[in-house]
């Protein structure tokens, strides 16, 4: 089978890449690399040292005999993107290529309206090209739990059954996005949705929560396929953060109370995902909605995992609660379903002891390429 991963040199593309390859798969990576220009943009490097992907894609063939096909180009060019498509006829789309970061997105107009163009008419030319060339061809999207928001009742996965004045219906789960990033996200699921109805495209849209972690069977074969692992304030991610900051001896960034929850994966779950999702396809028509996480955590929770193994390694770690530089809640209800990865053979890797220790010990490895001033957040929702 023919998989074409979109954004295939980022965190989570460039992991899931090499573990279809490894499994067999044929895969194309199609990326514009405009995540590493952002990188250049904020000044903010990976944690980890990053090859250029054409080095990457040498080394894995190095590695395992295998080749992955490279495509360099902007999925909001449509004929760039037609063209690709054409080339390399895949019977899946991985869609990993947007621009994922809440923060970027609330820096300031020219962020929101860029991350909104990138994300929807990227995703909107992909359901085009679709219709017109590919109406078999499978996509597989990347949505977020953040689509959902903090509602004061479970969170279905996708659609929810409501009865209202008599009647009773299925309907698409209410939305309540927390960024113009996030919100792109709702907007995705909605062209979708309406594609999949009037054309009968098949789509699966995976509301990912939180990954968390760095290294894949594949990813630590050798340093060349080393994946990114963000820490600064814009990229970086709450437990992934918490770990670097434990390693430079930096206070722990809990913004607020910490009594914010969400949903979190290992990354390789999420390579996994994938998989379950591209070897189990929706049917025509059909746009199906899993939520992709495999445990609830508070951000305090997590800080005082990271400081507890943190502090048995040696190590001297506080938690500082800032002010909060984004517009959420600090306390809500949070529970959300996630049965439909788990009925299609996901085994969850949980957040163990051992992965945060091995985590802190992969952070104390390149502690030295860490700029402590992009660590606190600079961008703020509130109003000046
Ligand atoms: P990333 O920034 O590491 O990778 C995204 C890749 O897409 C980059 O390599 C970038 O160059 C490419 N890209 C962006 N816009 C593009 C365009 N218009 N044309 C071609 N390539 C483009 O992000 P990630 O962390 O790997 O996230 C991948 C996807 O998963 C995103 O859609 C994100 O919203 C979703 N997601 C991520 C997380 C997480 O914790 N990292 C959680 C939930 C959902
Ligand atoms: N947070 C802190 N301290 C930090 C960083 C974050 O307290 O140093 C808090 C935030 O205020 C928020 C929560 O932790 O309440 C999560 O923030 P995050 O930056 O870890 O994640 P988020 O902005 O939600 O975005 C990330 C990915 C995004 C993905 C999303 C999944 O960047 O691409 O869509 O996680 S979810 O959160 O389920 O929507």
């Amino acid at each position: 089978m023919k998989v074409l991963v979109i954004g295939g040199d980022g965190y989570c593309g460039w992991a899931t890449a090499l573990y279809l390859s490894n499994k067999g798969y044929q895969v194309g990576i199609l990326d514009s690399l405009v995540r590493r220009y952002w990188d250049l943009q904020l000044k903010a490097e990976t944690l980890t040292p990053i090859a250029p992907i054409e080095k990457r894609l040498e080394c894995w063939k190095g590695e395992t005999g295998k080749s992955i096909e490279l495509f360099l180009g902007d999925i909001t060019n449509y004929d760039f993107l037609l063209g690709a498509l054409k080339k390399f006829e895949p019977d899946t789309i991985v869609h990993f290529g947007e621009q994922r970061s809440a923060p970027f997105s609330m820096i300031d107009r020219e962020h929101a309206v860029m991350t909104q163009v990138n994300n929807v008419v990227g995703t909107l030319n992909i359901l085009y090209a679709m219709k017109e060339h590919f109406p078999d061809c499978h996509l597989v999207k990347l949505g977020t739990m953040g689509e959902y928001g903090t509602p004061n009742i479970d969170i279905e996965e996708g659609y929810i059954t409501i009865e209202h004045n008599g009647r009773t219906d299925t309907l698409p789960y209410p939305k309540q996005p927390g960024s113009y990033y996030h919100l792109s996200k709702v907007h995705d699921t909605h062209n979708i949705q309406f594609a999949c109805k009037i054309w009968g495209l098949r789509a699966t849209d995976l509301n990912q929560g939180i990954v968390y972690g760095v290294l894949t069977d594949e990813t630590k074969m050798h340093e060349t396929l080393i994946n990114r692992l963000d820490y600064d304030g814009v990229f970086g991610t709450a437990l992934n953060r918490f770990c670097i900051q434990a390693a430079v001896g930096h206070p722990l960034t809990v913004y607020g109370t910490g009594g914010q929850t969400r949903g979190f994966l290992d990354i390789r779950d999420t390579v996994r995902c994938m998989e379950l999702a591209i070897a189990n396809p929706a049917e025509p028509g059909q746009l199906r909605v899993f939520n992709q996480f495999t445990e609830m955590f508070s951000i305090e929770e997590l800080a005082l995992k990271v400081k507890d193994a943190a502090t048995a390694m040696g190590l001297k770690v506080e938690i500082n609660n800032l002010d909060n530089p984004r517009f959420e809640l600090e306390e809500h209800y949070f529970n959300a379903k996630n049965t439909k990865l788990i009925d299609l053979g996901l085994e969850p890797h949980n957040l163990s002891d051992s992965l945060i220790d091995s985590l802190l010990n992969f952070a104390i490895r390149y502690k030295d390429r860490v700029d402590e001033s992009q660590i606190l957040p600079k961008v703020s929702w509130h109003r000046k």
